[in-house]
């Protein structure tokens, strides 16, 4: 319950603080603490969502616009830039650079992301680090094609991963989990923060050597600098919201 209360009011203040007074378009996320965004959106009064169309980032987030009623978009229809995306994160630096890919759904997540004007990132206290891939202890989530997934794994291996794996389906199916577009995920934990890029004088790290390996799809290292404003709420033990 405090983890969950401090999901919802991190997403309660940013929808109140976010939700633009003439929106067109807007992004949903996905995990469970963007479960409470739609949740709030759907509370506000209808003349400010009913014009309004929102744009999902997988299967789960595409269910939680329906089951609320509101007007469902598609990414690929959409060319306009969507007012804002409101979403989740596993792992939150100072910098406000994310780690995302915890729910399997970081390639619309980012797609969706960078086609907005802005991100706002909700998340409950467990997600703040004072370095990414320092908290987050699967690592780095990355999406790639199932057929490079053993050689993605080496490479990663030897780019410093200290135990790369593919995400496997657990209970819910036998064998690897499948993202929302048929890809594995592979979670890549670097020791001490450390994650590979172009140049090590780049600090806080920017990941641009993970793209270059062939088959990998994306990975969820959301760049606070990829000129997107971000803002981020975190709800805290404390009932607070920073
Ligand atoms: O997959 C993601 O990036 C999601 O945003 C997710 O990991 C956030 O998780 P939570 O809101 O369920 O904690």
């Amino acid at each position: 319950p405090l983890i969950e209360s401090a999901k919802r009011l991190a997403a309660y203040r940013a929808v109140d603080e976010h939700f633009p007074p003439n929106a067109r378009s807007i992004g949903i996320g996905s995990g469970s603490t963007v479960v409470y965004v739609v949740e709030r959106i759907s509370l506000l009064p209808r003349e400010r969502t009913d014009h309004v169309t929102f744009i999902p980032t997988g299967y789960q987030s595409r269910e939680l616009i329906v089951k609320a009623g509101l007007r469902l978009g598609s990414i690929d229809m959409h060319t306009e830039t969507l007012d804002v995306v409101f979403d989740g994160a596993d792992e939150v630096d100072p910098y406000l650079n994310c780690i995302k890919g915890g729910g399997a759904c970081l390639f619309q997540e980012k797609l969706v992301a960078i086609s907005g004007r802005k991100l706002v990132v909700v998340a409950d206290f467990r997600k703040l680090s004072p370095s990414l891939s320092t908290h987050y202890a699967p690592g780095v989530p990355i999406e790639v094609v199932p057929l490079a997934a053993n050689y993605v794994l080496s490479r990663l291996s030897s780019l410093g991963s200290s135990a790369p794996t593919i995400r496997m389906g657990g209970a819910a199916k036998a064998g690897p989990c499948i993202t929302d577009n048929g890809n594995f995920i592979i979670d890549a934990p670097f020791p001490d923060g450390f994650i590979p890029m172009a140049s090590s004088s780049i600090s806080p790290p920017r990941p641009l050597t993970l793209k270059s390996i062939v088959g990998v799809v994306e990975h969820g290292i959301f760049w606070a600098g990829d000129r997107k404003p971000v803002t981020a709420y975190f709800g805290m033990e404390d009932g607070t919201v920073s």
